[in-house]
């Protein structure tokens, strides 16, 4: 059976708008609270049945048509012997901040080439749900962009003001380019070896990308996401997320990530306009909608968005290039029959 998100990914017409959801796992579902009262989050992370279950409670509970592997951005630091907890953000034990802690790093990141064998769960985790989904969903799998990773090993944990990230950027730009570059090497063979263990899609999160002024995004970041969307787009359809990417959109087109995550800050059909025809777009709906709008606020916002993407223009439809998705993640206050019209408006509509 043909599925939707993977052939829209793929840049194919698909039957229906495929839909899933950033940060679609996590505190918002009982279920998952009910695993979390008994497993801390690494525990749940790093032991594949506990993370294949959790990757499947949205699934199973609202049928999207993506599986997002349940980990997170910091786990490939594990790798490269970086000591880690959640709390429930990442906490570094040790942040980065000299040359001489970045520097001992480069000796365990030489170490970690063999990602695959250094943390062997998220491989595993991905096997078995490849064969839980098989034909009924696409399985994506993901990292965090170089910077934003870099962003929370120098911080030590989410920062306000990230001064000790600004004060690197400004007072030991190379040093900084030297952590971005052993970052970028082992996220691409992260992201190549979930695509062996049967990710189907890969997705790119630039979060902290936002902090960033234009000529900073195009220092700092662009080069990097470039270099794993050129790496990995031959082996599968690559997503790339930048939160606030209204302000970057022109640096992002010419770096040809097949397709484009968009927040709400910004109209798909504006993007688009930026963009190109090409690109495959994914977004929009505003999470905080999501979390407090009414059904008729959330039916009334997902029909402005489809309409967009795929009303008729002069008796032509305008074709569907477009996954659906939030702005950002969901919100831990997200009340679950919000989720439910939602995927109910989604599938609703006739393409
Ligand atoms: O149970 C808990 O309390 C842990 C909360 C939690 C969860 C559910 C964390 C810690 N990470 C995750 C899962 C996660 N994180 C996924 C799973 C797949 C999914 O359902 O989407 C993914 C893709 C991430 C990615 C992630 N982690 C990003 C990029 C995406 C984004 O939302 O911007 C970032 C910035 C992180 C860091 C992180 N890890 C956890 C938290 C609470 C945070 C954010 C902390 C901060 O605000 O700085």
């Amino acid at each position: 059976m043909e599925k939707p998100l993977f052939q829209v990914a793929k840049g194919e017409k698909a039957r229906s708008v495929p839909i899933w959801l950033m940060r679609q796992a996590g505190r918002y579902l009982p279920e998952y609270q009910a695993v979390r009262a008994k497993y801390g989050f690494l525990e749940v992370c790093q032991n594949p049945e506990l993370a294949v279950e959790v990757s499947l409670q949205p699934w199973k509970r609202f049928g999207f048509d993506g599986v997002i592997l349940f980990s997170d951005i910091l786990i490939p630091t594990l790798a490269m012997g970086v000591e880690l907890d959640f709390n429930p953000g990442p906490l570094i034990q040790k942040p980065l901040r000299s040359a001489k802690d970045i520097r001992a790093l480069e000796g365990s990141l030489t170490q970690a080439k063999n990602v695959f064998e250094s943390i062997p769960y998220v491989f595993q985790a991905l096997e078995l749900l490849k064969k839980e989904i098989s034909d009924s969903a696409t399985l994506i799998g993901f990292c965090g962009a170089p910077f934003t990773v870099a962003c929370y090993l120098i911080e030590g944990k989410h920062s306000q003001d990230f001064s000790h990230v600004k004060k690197m950027m400004k007072e030991s730009p190379i040093l900084l380019h030297i952590l971005l570059d052993k970052l970028c090497g082992l996220f691409i063979e992260y992201l190549k070896s979930q695509v062996k263990s049967g990710a189907e899609v890969v997705q790119v999160f630039d979060t902290w990308a936002s902090l960033l002024s234009t000529e900073e995004y195009a220092e700092f970041a662009y080069p990097y996401e470039k270099r794993l969307v050129d790496e990995l787009k031959p082996l599968a359809p690559v997503i790339l997320f930048v939160k606030e990417s209204s302000k970057f959109l022109n640096e992002i087109k010419k770096m040809e990530a097949p397709i484009v995550s968009i927040d709400q800050s910004i109209s798909l059909e504006d993007a688009r306009t930026v963009l190109g025809k090409e690109v495959i777009l994914q977004g929009n709906l505003d999470p905080e909608l999501l979390a407090s709008g009414t059904k008729s606020d959330i039916r009334r916002a997902v029909q402005a968005i489809l309409t967009q993407t795929q009303g008729q223009v002069q008796g032509r439809a305008r074709g569907q290039k477009h996954i659906f998705n939030l702005g950002h993640g969901v919100l831990p206050h997200t009340p679950l029959e919000n989720v439910s019209t939602l995927v109910e408006e989604v599938r609703g509509f006739h393409v």
